[in-house]
């Protein structure tokens, strides 16, 4: 069962890989970068590659490939081994032994799970159940963290596969290491200067709706200016009283699901937040969050990852919408809230003196306007309908656009 390359072809990928054949290349940074070319495909029972991933020859992690049957049930299956005093990126959440892939960007280092490895499941397939366990079914270009032990240092590395969906072939393209002891390496990083993504400016977040959840939480910022160093962003959710002690090797461990990521379009970005926050809890009315945005490197022209600066505090409420189009964050100095059939506008600054008040009902129609020179106004809304109105406050820094449920009829 542990012969090495009893299968070996060339993969879709090989073509585009690199043209290093089983070298190392010259240390640049730090990254020992070794590419497998051909790349190396196994799918035969007992299959197994050997990685050695400093090239020292000692074997740091078998991945094996196998077939038996249990119960009278055939299986197949595909497992990592980490030797010696090796370990894996592993799942923590899971309770049986799961190898967790990353996508490229990943940062791998001291702030990740890591794990033994002993029999590690990267896919399991049975026929009977049409189905089985492991995370790493139809994965293409993955990442599979290692932490590798040598001489009592650790260094932190990635191996890249395909693992197909039935759990019977999979494939090894390339590997790296940072040779620097205890220093985070990027999935997919293979050496050169070590440059950061460029960080993205400035972030505004705003209560765009009134669903209770993500969907109201709009996330908006100016792209990174050297944006072809930037493989994506994730926009990530913190909660205020955590922001201060959330950085960059944090939000990079994140796992996916956890951040709402937000490809490049060569464009500023604005959008809805689609994730659970940065601890896995669903976005909600009324818990303050700080928003941030993480440039992953694209691991050829930067290999560090930047994290913006947090964004201003926000906290989601029920009849309170912000205009997205703010150019300054009013929301503190004003407040329009209803009192039976009365909007009332307060502001606390005086700054936002003189300021024009405008009614629209859910028409469009503009219903009310008045100019306002006191720091307390009251809008009587007499003979309406019962429903939401639109009240818009433009004043000296800017406008801001609330909404306000009515009862309506003719009673205060
Ligand atoms: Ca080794
Ligand atoms: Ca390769
Ligand atoms: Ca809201």
């Amino acid at each position: 069962m542990k012969k090495k390359l009893l299968r070996k072809h060339l993969s879709a990928y090989s073509a585009i890989a690199g043209t290093l054949v089983g070298m190392i290349q010259p240390a640049q940074g730090a990254i020992q970068y070794t590419d497998i070319d051909p790349d190396v495909t196994y799918n035969s029972n007992g299959d197994e590659y050997e990685l050695d991933l400093n090239n020292d020859g000692t074997i740091d992690y078998k991945i094996t490939y196998s077939t038996f049957t249990t119960v009278g049930i055939p299986v197949k299956k595909i497992s990592v081994d980490a030797q010696n005093q090796n370990k894996c990126l592993w799942d923590s959440g899971k309770i049986i032994e799961l190898d967790h892939n990353v996508n490229i960007g990943t940062y791998l280092g001291p702030f990740s799970t890591w794990d033994w490895g002993e029999g590690g499941l990267l896919k399991s397939f049975t026929s009977y159940s049409y189905g089985g366990g492991g995370q790493w079914g139809g994965a293409v270009d993955k990442y599979m963290g290692l932490q590798l032990e040598v001489g009592g240092n650790i260094h932190y590395g990635w191996a890249r596969l395909d693992v197909h969906s039935f759990a019977d072939e999979f494939t090894i393209k390339d590997y790296a290491f940072e040779d620097i002891p205890d220093q985070s390496i990027l999935a997919g990083a293979t050496g050169g200067a070590v440059i950061s993504a460029g960080a993205i400016s400035n972030l505004s977040v705003a209560d765009i709706g009134d669903n209770g959840d993500k969907s109201d939480l709009q996330v908006s910022f100016d792209k990174a200016a050297d944006e072809n160093k930037v493989d994506h962003y994730r926009v990530i959710a913190v909660k205020a009283a955590d922001a201060g002690a959330f950085d960059v090797g944090t939000a990079s461990a994140l796992m996916s699901g956890w951040y709402t990521r937000v490809d490049k379009t060569g464009a500023n970005i604005s959008q809805s937040f689609e994730s659970l926050d940065r601890n896995g809890d669903p976005i909600e009315n009324d818990t303050p969050y700080k928003i941030f945005v993480l440039s992953v490197a694209d691991g050829t022209q930067a290999t560090m990852n930047t994290l913006s600066d947090p964004s201003d505090e926000i906290t989601l409420k029920d009849g309170v919408i912000m205009n997205v189009a703010d150019p300054i964050p009013l929301d503190n100095d004003i407040r329009v809230y209803r009192v039976h059939n009365t909007i009332a506008v307060d502001f606390d600054q005086p700054g936002n003196l003189p300021a024009v008040i405008k009614v629209f009902n859910a028409q469009g129609q503009m219903i009310h306007q008045n100019v306002q020179n006191q720091p307390r106004n009251r809008v009587v809304m007499r003979d309406i309908n019962s429903g939401l109105y639109i009240t818009v406050i433009e004043t000296p820094k800017g406008m801001v656009t609330k909404k306000v449920y009515l009862n309506g009829g003719s009673g205060l």
